[in-house]
């Protein structure tokens, strides 16, 4: 162990509960030096007593001797709870920094909490990386998958440690590289939370109209799974989804999956996701329908009053139908997984054009192949399709995935349409083909909503045939005039 004051650790982690422990164990399995502080000293012994055999840790009592234990420019990762946690650390130890110092918040940010923090701490010279920090405890011992945001000096500084730690995707590349300045890294991180919602939606929809269409056991919906998990919808997510549905409850010996209360709980970035979305102006009609979902089940005053409402009963289907059936629900679910991530990445890219983040959007791809929740063998594609065309507006319109959703076509119609008939909600499923239609549509009813508005309120509209903007004077003879000049 070194002595606190020589200024000798690569990199120091203040705020020791779960993640910033085993963020430092990471770094110091790693080989660098680490120091590390708590508020409450009590977690710096206790880290350093069980695992300071794990490498070389410099325990701090002090911010102050926290900060003198670190070479120059000084590297501090504050994990602590996002929000006034971290306002008071990072007030705490700014007045102690060198211009050139960089400070890490590995916390659930809010982007917008990051984008001031940041410019607060520039004004003194000291960097403030905002890093989003997927994979939960495993991940941030074993590896997770890093989204930095901040300036170019500071990632030129902090950048070789978090490759060192970072998750490393399939091919070897580790799983974290410089999203953007300021917010950008928080910002994508919240945007891999509304995807993750996203995607655990449809796969729920999927699992019930397995379940209630084509009457498959929780255990014959796993095997299904399972063999989807060895094709193209290759992941985590799915691969989890086998292993629950799999699982007998011990104490009911009955699927655990009907032992398990059917009310989801969600932490909040799928709301900011839906609330930064609105504010953008950009549809993610997938994430707010899987945040909706989430809010219904647990409203179990409205459930209880609609409970018995008329609705159809159908029996499941034979035993032939219900395996084509099962390829369907393949097909529908991957082709509204494209449909969700393309709005996902339409998101980062309208938050990158607002801000001026310039984010490469296939190097996020990369970023999220290992490490993080919806790690998945698609992120490839993405990333190829992003390679391929960066300027590409929509993922929809990459020539493979555009194959894709066009073959699933009838399938896709046909899941949605059996579940409608079936009376199995698919908010996730329905709203991914709504979408798919609506931007594939040579004309959409926007245009009646257009003229009512003109109607009602004088807000105007523009023509089809020719320039400028158009009222007609309803009260009166309904000629039209010109209102742009
Ligand atoms: P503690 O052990 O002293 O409570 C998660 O709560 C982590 O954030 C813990 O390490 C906790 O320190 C730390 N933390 C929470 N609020 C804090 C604050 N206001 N100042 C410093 N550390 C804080």
């Amino acid at each position: 162990m070194s002595d606190a004051m020589s200024g000798t650790a690569q990199i120091g982690v203040t705020g020791l509960a779960v993640m910033g422990r085993n963020l430092a164990r990471n770094l110091a399995r790693h080989g660098h030096t680490v120091a590390v502080h708590n508020r409450t000293g009590a977690r710096t012994k206790a880290l350093v007593e069980e695992f300071g055999k794990e490498g070389d840790f410099v325990p701090a009592g002090t911010p102050r001797e926290f900060v003198a234990a670190l070479e120059r420019p000084r590297r501090l990762v504050v994990m602590v709870k996002a929000g006034e946690a971290t306002d008071a650390v990072v007030g705490e130890f700014a007045p102690l920094l060198e211009p050139g110092d960089i400070v890490v918040d590995g916390g659930n940010a809010h982007f917008s909490d990051t984008r001031r923090r940041e410019e607060a701490l520039r004004e003194r010279g000291v960097h403030f990386v905002g890093a989003g920090v997927s994979g939960g405890e495993e991940g941030a011992l074993h590896g997770p998958s890093i989204m930095p945001g901040g300036s170019d000096e500071a990632y030129a500084a902090l950048g070789p440690l978090l490759e060192d730690i970072a998750a490393k995707a399939h091919d070897g590349a580790p799983c974290t590289a410089h999203i953007g300045p300021d917010g950008a890294g928080h910002f994508v991180k919240m945007v891999h939370n509304g995807i993750e919602y996203a995607d655990m939606q449809l796969i729920a929809e999927a699992y019930d109209m397995l379940r209630a269409v084509a009457g498959y056991a929780p255990a014959r919906a796993a095997e299904v799974f399972r063999t989807w998990n060895t094709g193209r919808l290759d992941s985590y997510l799915v691969g989890i989804t086998a292993e629950v549905l799999a699982h007998t409850d011990a104490a009911t010996g009955r699927p655990f999956v009907d032992a398990v209360a059917d009310a989801a709980e969600q932490k909040g970035t799928g709301r900011w996701t839906v609330q930064t979305a609105l504010d953008l102006g950009v549809p993610v009609s997938g994430i707010a329908e899987a945040v909706f979902a989430r809010s219904l089940s647990g409203h179990t005053g409205l459930r209880e009053a609609a409970t018995g409402l008329p609705g159809p009963h159908r029996p499941p289907l034979g035993e032939r139908d219900a395996a084509h059936f099962a390829d369907q629900v393949e097909q529908a679910l991957y082709a509204s997984k494209i449909t969700s991530y393309a709005q996902g990445w339409n998101m980062m890219r309208a938050a990158s054009e607002e801000y001026g983040w310039n984010i490469d959007l296939g190097t996020v791809a990369a970023v999220w192949r290992g490490g993080c929740i919806i790690r998945a063998a698609f992120l490839d594609r993405v990333r190829a399709a992003y390679d391929a065309d960066p300027a590409l507006p929509t993922l929809l319109a990459d020539a493979e995935f555009a194959g894709e959703t066009g073959a699933a076509q009838e399938a896709w119609r046909a899941v949605v349409a059996t579940a409608v008939r079936y009376g199995v909600p698919v908010p996730g499923l329905s709203a991914a083909l709504a979408s798919y239609d609506a931007l594939r549509a040579d004309r959409l009813p926007a245009a009646l909503t257009q003229a009512q508005r003109d109607y009602f309120g004088a807000h105007a509209y523009r023509r089809t045939d020719r320039p400028g903007v158009y009222h007609t004077l309803w009260g009166q003879d309904r000629s039209e005039v010109r209102t742009d000049g």
